[in-house]
């Protein structure tokens, strides 16, 4: 909690380290009650010693301190709220202290705490100063060794970083394991855990012969969810062997699962902790979203071992060089493993919905961030998902072969090291050749560039003209043009690639190019065309800006049905669709009516019905872009408008195509799916049964009741929802019959809770408000607070209220959850950046709300959000 103004920290202040530690010894006594930790580490100067060592260290109770075997008496140090200081010490010592810390009582789940009676740590990103007092900064880095004692019935399982060295027994019921972890870490990738824990165990063999040992720990009612976990591990050593020829270092991986974590999962050392989200599943209880959201995640923790542990970040604002990395990687796993153009499309809409918008808003920075208060809250989709786009435009900018040899002489140059941004370009560039200097400012500027496109033809000669503008954001109003690669082809009447003689270019003739955008305005001309082409432009998002162009309906049409770039062909129907329901929103406003767009309409069925494409494809154009998404559109959002607008386009598609739904559904429940095609094709299913909602609720019902009773999530999920939708007595049964049946299982009753919160229909906020009592729920678990609080926050008809009553509720929670879990309340309070974006009543309900909270006590997370966002 946080009285003064909390100091803001720059990475242009950044300084090496006065003084360095080598080795770690780490000793932790686990009690219910308390926790003794002990440490002993060897430190160097790197510089001449004069100066004072500072340590950090939070909520510790300090037992001794003493520097070769010389107890400190309280004249040579100082200790603070947020450290100590050792006013002098040797150029080279031993220093050891011993703290009490109460994990017991730790609701911020940063550091030691308990998770259903088990022990377990999160350290990144300064959370192991929680845990003792240290140099808690990613630039130093250590070999650890740690020894956990506990008592053993309570605590069987003794686990940290590395490979076990020795276990024993102790005196009065209780034992002892040692880790020894061989490479060196910063302290955030340090972990602990101990409890009662079974595990299923596989083995991986390395390209070079080594066998490593794979567990994954669970609670023992879990122990039949680990499968789909421990088959993509494998899969995931098995790719980063054969595309980036990285192979795993240690003996032992093991993965735990925990139900409170304040994110996904953590790359810890060889001992990842994972939300029990992000492991546990199997088809009667997790949905296809759920088995490829755990792909995901397992690949992108063991990615981080090369990119983010054997290579780490020098400070935090660093932060984009291992997730930016490792995200782009889990994105390429998962695009090998799946359906490459869906998983594409995927990504391109989580950046669209929430990169963009943070990125429009108070809380805007550029991947690599110049100053934070709190480095958690950091950890955006900005650092994440756009950095994971700015490492994809190097691999478009320099080849697949030449971003393989940027990335292997990356490794070359920084194994064992704590490096910067600027390193990995380096490394891009000096590999390959090629100059990056203007890509550099990708890392620098924040804001989405603009890129407007307008062409011409004549006389068998095609311009292009580009050019962009980036608007300004919180602390940097000029910006610089970006070097913005835009992938490109131009398609004649069949739809066939076009030969493109680019006017001024040596590079061979192709039929698609990567051109370079560098400058505010350019052009590109291509002569030689024997007919009139229609560009595809920006093929595959090849940049994360927002593109204006001059294509006209028709040419979306003709995209959407001819475009050879799978991606383009969705993006089309998405233009078409959004410029329908914008045109919708302003009519409304001025009393007209909506009339159906026909080309749209018949767009959408021959997709339906196009089975030469993957049934998942087919479904993600029929889904229409979020609400949220058209609101970024307008100037001043009208949530009531959009959701009525979006609504009425659903009907209107349901009306016009009633008999490609009903028959693509009965085809495809019929189908006998493969583990190939059985999750695209319940897509596909789903999105029909939603369909069909909107216009036979008789036979919806029925084949809702159906699905509802089958012995699979994904499909009881879409069944309940559309019982749910049709607001009846089956609707409510449906809820009841499903937490009767799903009670003891959290994560399916998160789903339970999600549903509710998000439904658009009804008086959404005074269900959740009773939901907060259910004995179900618990505001100390982040999961349930995101499946209830943040999905409602997100449910734009019903967080945004006319009476304000949406956002008085969520503030509430906000300040209720700041005392338990401040990080999970500063993510919340993310709800109120686009304040700026609505009408002016709305405006002042909000900024009234922000106001009540930032004269309240907070925490420094979500003091710095709420401050920014009234900024
Ligand atoms: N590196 C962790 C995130 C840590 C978040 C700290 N607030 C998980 C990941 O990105 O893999
Ligand atoms: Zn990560």
């Amino acid at each position: 909690m946080q009285g003064a103004q909390p100091e803001v920290k720059y990475l242009k202040d950044y300084k090496q380290p006065d003084y360095l530690i080598s080795d770690v010894a780490l000793t932790f006594k686990l009690d219910e009650t308390e926790t003794l930790v002990s440490a002993k580490m060897n430190l160097n100067a790197t510089g001449d010693a004069s100066q004072p060592l500072r340590l950090d260290g939070e909520k510790l109770e300090l037992l001794s301190l003493s520097i070769n075997g010389q107890l400190l008496n309280q004249d040579q140090y100082a200790v603070d709220d947020e450290g100590l200081t050792i006013h002098s010490v040797p150029a080279e010592f031993v220093l050891e202290s011993q703290v009490r810390i109460h994990p017991e009582t730790n609701t911020e789940l940063e550091g030691l705490y308990q998770s259903s009676g088990n022990f377990c740590t999160q350290c990144e990103a300064e959370g192991f100063r929680k845990i003792t007092y240290y140099q808690d900064r990613p630039d130093v880095m250590a070999k650890f060794i740690t020894r956990v004692e506990g008592d053993k019935s309570r605590y069987p399982v003794l686990l940290s970083n590395g490979n076990l060295i020795e276990q024993g027994e102790l005196d009065g019921g209780r034992h002892f394991a040692t880790w020894q972890d061989p490479f060196v870490k910063p302290a955030y990738l340090f972990a602990l855990v101990a409890g009662q824990l079974e595990f299923i165990q596989d083995s991986y063999t390395t390209i070079s012969g080594r066998e490593v040992d794979l567990r994954i720990y669970v609670e023992s009612q879990n122990i039949d969810k680990c499968d789909h976990a421990m088959e993509s591990l494998k899969k995931s050593m098995k790719w980063d062997e054969d595309t980036f020829g990285l192979e795993y270092d240690l003996d032992i991986y093991m993965i735990v699962a925990v139900n409170d974590f304040n994110m996904g999962a953590m790359e810890n050392k060889g001992l990842n902790v994972f939300n029990s989200k992000f492991v546990l599943a199997k088809p009667e209880t997790a949905t296809d979203t759920d088995y490829e959201g755990i792909e995901g995640v397992i690949g992108h923790e063991y990615f981080h071992n090369w990119t983010g542990n054997r290579v780490t970040c020098r400070d935090w604002f660093q932060l984009s060089l291992k997730e930016g990395l490792t995200v782009f990687r889990d994105q390429e796993f998962s695009s090998d493993m799946n359906a490459r153009s869906v998983k594409r499309i995927e990504d391109v809409a989580v950046v669209r919905a929430h990169q963009f918008p943070e990125d429009d808003g108070p809380m805007s920075h550029p991947i690599r961030p110049a100053s934070y208060i709190e480095m958690n809250n950091f950890y955006t989709v900005t650092v994440y998902q756009k950095g994971g786009e700015v490492i994809r435009m190097y691999q478009t900018l320099l080849g697949k072969d030449g971003f393989r040899k940027g990335m292997d002489l990356y490794f070359k140059r920084h194994d064992g090291q704590a490096v910067t941004c600027d390193d990995f370009l380096s490394a891009m560039q000096d590999a390959t050749g090629v100059d990056l200097s203007r890509f550099s400012r990708w890392y620098a500027q924040a804001g989405t560039p603009r890129l407007t496109v307008r062409s011409e033809f004549a006389n068998g000669t095609f311009s292009l003209k580009v050019s962009q503008a980036t608007p300004a954001t919180p602390g940097q109003e000029e910006k610089l043009p970006f070097h913005i690669p835009l992938r490109f082809a131009l398609l004649d009447g069949q739809g066939n690639r076009m030969p493109l003689n680019l006017q001024g270019s040596d590079k061979p003739v192709t039929d698609e190019l990567v051109l370079d955008v560098l400058e505010a305005e350019q052009t590109f001309v291509f002569s030689g065309l024997a007919e009139k082409p229609v560009p595809s432009l920006l093929r595959g998002f090849s940049a994360p800006v927002i593109m204006d162009s001059d294509l006209t309906d028709q040419d979306q049409l003709f995209l959407a049905a001819n475009d050879d770039d799978e991606f383009n062909r969705w993006e089309a129907i998405q233009q078409l669709a959004i410029n329908w329901m914008l045109d919708g929103v302003a009519k409304l406003a001025k009393g007209e009516s909506l009339q159906r767009p026909q080309g749209l309409v018949e767009a959408l069925a021959k997709t339906l019905v196009d089975e030469s494409l993957n049934p998942a494809l087919r479904a993600l154009a029929l889904g229409l872009p979020a609400e949220s998404v058209l609101a970024e559109k307008m100037d001043v959002v009208d949530p009531d408008a959009i959701h009525q607008v979006r609504s009425w386009l659903r009907q209107d598609i349901a009306t016009a195509m009633t008999e490609q739904f009903k028959a693509t559904y009965l085809k495809l429940a019929e189908i006998e799916p493969t583990a190939d095609n059985a999750s695209s094709v319940r897509r596909l299913k789903n999105c029909c049964l939603g369909y069909l909602t909107k216009i036979d609720s008789q036979l919806a019902t029925e084949k809702a009741q159906v699905q509802f009773a089958e012995p699979n999530m994904t499909n009881v999920m879409a069944g309940m929802s559309v019982l749910v939708d049709l607001n009846g007595a089956a609707g409510e049964q449906a809820l009841v019959d499903f937490y009767a049946k799903w009670q003891a299982d959290p994560l399916v009753t998160d789903k339970w809770f999600m549903l509710q919160a998000s439904a658009g229909e009804g008086d959404t906020l005074a269900k959740v408000k009773g939901l907060l009592e259910h004995k179900g729920f618990d505001i100390r678990n982040p999961n349930k607070v995101r499946s209830l609080i943040g999905v409602f926050a997100r449910n734009q008809v019903h967080f945004h209220r006319a009476d304000g009553e949406g956002y008085r509720f969520i503030a509430d929670r906000i300040l209720e959850l700041d005392a338990i879990n401040p990080q999970i309340a500063a993510r919340l309070a993310g709800s109120f950046l686009r304040w700026k974006k609505f009408d002016s009543d709305r405006q002042k309900l909000m900024k009234a709300e922000m106001e009540r909270m930032v004269a309240a006590k907070l925490s420094k997370n979500t003091y710095e959000i709420i401050s920014k966002s009234l900024a």
